[in-house]
């Protein structure tokens, strides 16, 4: 643990970030007379970063109108030259790949290997999307009639909406924004209130990107706000598909809402994912793979890994080992070399965090290590704890709920059926793991897991953007980013062309 950075060194390290990306640092001087406003706050050192002009109702909804115009022209654009925006925006953000990493950094408080992952994501998600310009196929069916050709053909849908959560503040907004914008959309994002700066330095980067191959105005606007101005897009009917990344709570109000007005979601919400170790894992991998997938980013993933189900006759070994290896994770700024878990976003994980520590020691669960606050001396305002590992006598209440904080559950199985049990008896869906040497063990988990993704031999985090993302259960079924996700952001029609000079109905129907 090291002394926080000052003031002045956040500022420097975003302005630079900032300045390089094209946006100016004047955004953050909003002044009283601006009609809407949002604080911006670093959680590296909880100080206050400026005041940024938020979006009001009305102009949110004019940018809105904006986007659907800007579609009108765009989906008339062919498929490969929409797949030149997304090029050049790959192209730019690696080009400034650590700059915007910078604005991640202090918004999000992510150490710059993390906050570089993350842009190297969007750089990736670009070239599927290219790649995927030329691939928006449909199926040809033979017809039953002589003379007919049946097929399917994908359009593109019209706005999209993206909200995006803190913790990947740029990442999942790629994710979409890219395969919409190949599909013939328009994207209207509405970044978390928590890290809008990272937001802008991305969205400025596609803009260039935008000018430069002469994409329609106002076809990918930011809406800078709250809750209200997220509810203003997914109340909006232009709207035809609003995909939200975020609490399950904050699912359970967008999904119906949506689904009032007939538009399409696509969710990705909670996860509270587990893995199992198996008596053959090779340990030192296993050790590794959790330690990662649970102490990194301070826990703040949707994929953390938050549940360990451990064969019983290893128990006591790896939990030993786990707890040695936190002891060595360095806790401090993100901004200093080494550290590996910066800090939670704010004060509200923080209390969200010891009020599960105490739940699951009420439930009789033991805090192995972990849990307390760090560095509270040096900045109040900023909130550090010491990843937790918790001993549960079984998967007891407070498993069953995502405390976005870094907390490992431990449980112990004595036979794989009752790890699958307790691995899928949450809620959530996202991600999951096994590590285990055989071959049975590892096809019986891929096949009895009930999350989006499973992996053998490699934790609950960290995945490549060429698979689908996304889970089952309460995190609300949506898939992003590779395979056939494309498909979210088009719609599907069923082309039948008559070529025959007769009419003849189908399934034989006669009629006139
Ligand atoms: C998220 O936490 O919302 O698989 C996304 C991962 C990252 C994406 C996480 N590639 O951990």
């Amino acid at each position: 643990m090291t002394a926080l950075p000052t003031d002045q060194a956040i500022t420097d390290l975003l302005t630079s970030g900032l300045k390089a990306c094209g946006v100016e640092a004047s955004v953050l001087n909003a002044g009283p007379g601006a009609p809407a406003s949002l604080p911006a706050r670093s959680p590296i050192t909880g100080q206050s970063l400026g005041t940024l002009a938020a979006d009001t109702k009305e102009s949110a909804a004019e940018k809105i109108a904006a986007a659907a115009e800007a579609f009108a022209d765009w989906r008339d654009v062919p498929a490969p030259a929409r797949g030149q925006l997304v090029q050049r925006w790959g192209q730019l953000l690696g080009e400034h790949k650590e700059d915007l990493a910078k604005i991640i950094t202090v918004e999000a408080g992510k150490t710059p290997s993390e906050a570089a992952g993350e842009v190297q994501e969007m750089i990736d998600v670009c070239e599927f999307a290219l790649g995927q310009s030329r691939q928006l196929w449909g199926k040809t069916m033979p017809s039953e009639r002589p003379g007919h050709k049946l097929m399917e053909t994908w359009h593109p849908l019209g706005v999209v909406g993206v909200i995006s959560a803190f913790n990947f503040p740029v990442a999942v907004y790629s994710w979409n924004t890219a395969l919409a914008l190949v599909a013939g959309d328009a994207v209207v994002w509405k970044p978390s209130e928590n890290a809008v700066l990272a937001a802008l330095g991305a969205q400025s980067l596609l803009a260039q990107a935008a000018a430069e191959v002469g994409a329609p105005e106002g076809l990918v606007p930011v809406l800078v706000g709250g809750r209200d101005i997220g509810d203003a897009m997914v109340r909006d009917e232009r709207v035809a598909l609003v995909s939200a990344t975020g609490s399950v709570r904050m699912g359970r109000e967008v999904g119906p809402v949506v689904a009032e007005r007939f538009g399409r979601v696509l969710l990705e919400l909670g996860g509270n994912n587990g893995a199992i170790v198996a008596p053959s894992a090779d340990i030192d991998l296993a050790l590794r793979g959790v330690v990662f997938a649970a102490a990194g980013t301070a826990g703040q993933r949707c994929t953390t890994l938050r549940r360990l189900i451990v064969h019983e006759s290893i128990a006591d070994d790896f939990v030993d080992k786990i707890v040695a290896a936190y002891k060595t994770l360095s806790i401090g700024s993100p901004t200093e070399d080494g550290v590996l878990v910066g800090p939670l976003i704010n004060e509200g994980s923080y209390d969200a965090m010891q009020a599960a520590l105490k739940q699951a020691e009420s439930e009789g669960g033991t805090v192995l290590c972990g849990g307390g606050r760090v560095l509270d001396d040096d900045r109040p305002e900023a909130h550090y704890v010491e990843p937790a590992v918790v001993r549960m006598p079984a998967q007891t209440a407070v498993m069953e709920s995502e405390t976005f904080a870094p907390i490992l559950y431990v449980v112990t199985y004595s036979d794989l059926d009752e790890a699958l049990e307790i691995h899928n008896g949450v809620p959530q869906g996202l991600s999951s793991a096994i590590f285990t040497s055989e071959l049975a063990e590892s096809e019986k988990f891929l096949s009895r897991s009930d999350c989006g993704i499973a992996n053998v031999n490699i934790g609950t985090s960290g995945a490549e953007i060429g698979g689908a993302f996304g889970g089952e259960k309460e995190t609300g079924g949506g898939r992003e980013s590779g395979t056939d996700s494309w498909k979210a952001y088009m719609r599907q029609a069923t082309n039948t062309v008559n070529y025959s000079g007769e009419l003849p109905l189908a399934q034989g129907v006669e009629f006139l």
